[in-house]
């Protein structure tokens, strides 16, 4: 762990654990990776929260990295997703993004109750035929960490990965969605699912988090807030393009792990980078917003870290 991550843990001072692919070629194009990591950091600082970003190097698993370190981060041409890192680190991967999975339990294992990301994964709309559902979902219900996303990438089959967020018990609440509309990620609506319930603040979802904890609950809370409305690229938009780069990946035969940053890739080239800044700025938003339920946590008891976990 990072010296300034494990200092303001054993304060009991705000901390945000980030995954890393999002930042790396794997999620975003060179440069808005480092843009996004910049943001992401800025908008955690002012929100008084110490930012942790999680990955693996040289077969460590980190919690926290230095300025130093980033060009290596941004650099990594490989992701982990939970049950990769016993392996990367077994096998000493030099560099290995985190995924969702990854980071949450990395996070867990830290004491770290508030993560960040862009967009969760989720059931994939081939699932019929490939059985392809991101272990992001069941590492949602596994670990006691606060999740704050724009929902999930709008290339997956939003209702199914809500119905099977319900069956795993995972709770899901809207903060400063459009009229409940559950965030289509890069758009603010995503056409039809509805976020199960919504909250007004920060210090509301710790309320669900206390909540969730003294009625025995074990694992996380998702929090789903939209892309800043003038940064979105609206859903309708999307669909055709959408429906092009899923057709492209299944035509070259892509698979696994391998599908997300394939399709990612093809939907930022047909909009003229138009999602990739809509990416930058989800990105820096859901920071802000996990850094200011960071704050409330920690200032509701100033052992904020155990008090989500116990
Ligand atoms: N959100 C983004 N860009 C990304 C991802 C999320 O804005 O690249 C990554 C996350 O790391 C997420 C992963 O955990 O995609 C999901 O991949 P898969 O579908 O293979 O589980
Ligand atoms: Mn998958």
């Amino acid at each position: 762990m990072a010296a300034p991550v494990a200092a303001a843990l054993a304060d009991g001072r705000p901390v945000v654990a980030l995954e890393s692919t999002v930042f790396s070629r794997l999620g975003l194009p060179e440069g808005a990776g480092a843009e996004a990591r910049r943001r992401a950091d800025a908008a955690l600082r002012a929100a008084g929260a110490v930012p942790a970003l999680t990955i693996v190097l040289d077969g460590v698993a980190r919690v926290g990295v230095d300025d130093a370190e980033l060009p290596r981060v941004l650099a990594a041409s490989r992701k982990v997703a939970d049950r990769d890192l016993p392996v990367a680190v077994a096998q000493r991967w030099p560099a290995a993004a985190t995924t969702v999975s990854a980071s949450l339990a990395l996070a867990a294992a830290a004491g770290i109750g508030v993560f960040a990301t862009g967009g969760i994964g989720g059931v994939h709309r081939d699932f019929a035929a490939t059985g392809d559902e991101s272990a992001d979902l069941a590492a949602l219900a596994r670990h006691p960490v606060v999740t704050v996303c724009a929902g999930a990438k709008s290339f997956l089959d939003l209702g199914r990965t809500l119905e099977r967020l319900e069956t795993l018990g995972v709770p899901v609440v809207g903060l400063g969605t459009d009229g409940g509309a559950f965030p289509g990620f890069w758009s603010r609506r995503s056409g039809g699912p509805v976020v199960p319930h919504d909250v007004s603040s920060p210090e509301e979802v710790v309320a669900v988090v206390r909540a969730a904890r003294v009625l025995g609950y074990g694992g996380g809370v998702l929090v789903v807030t939209p892309v800043p409305e003038g940064d979105e690229v609206p859903f309708d938009e999307l669909g055709p393009v959408v429906d092009a780069a899923l057709a492209e990946a299944a035509a070259a035969g892509v698979f696994g792990g391998a599908v997300t940053p394939f399709v990612l890739g093809r939907i930022a080239a047909a909009t003229g980078g138009r999602t990739v800044a809509a990416n930058v700025a989800l990105v820096e938003h859901n920071a802000a917003v996990a850094g200011a339920i960071a704050a409330a946590l920690a200032q509701e008891d100033p052992n904020g870290r155990r008090q989500i976990r116990t």
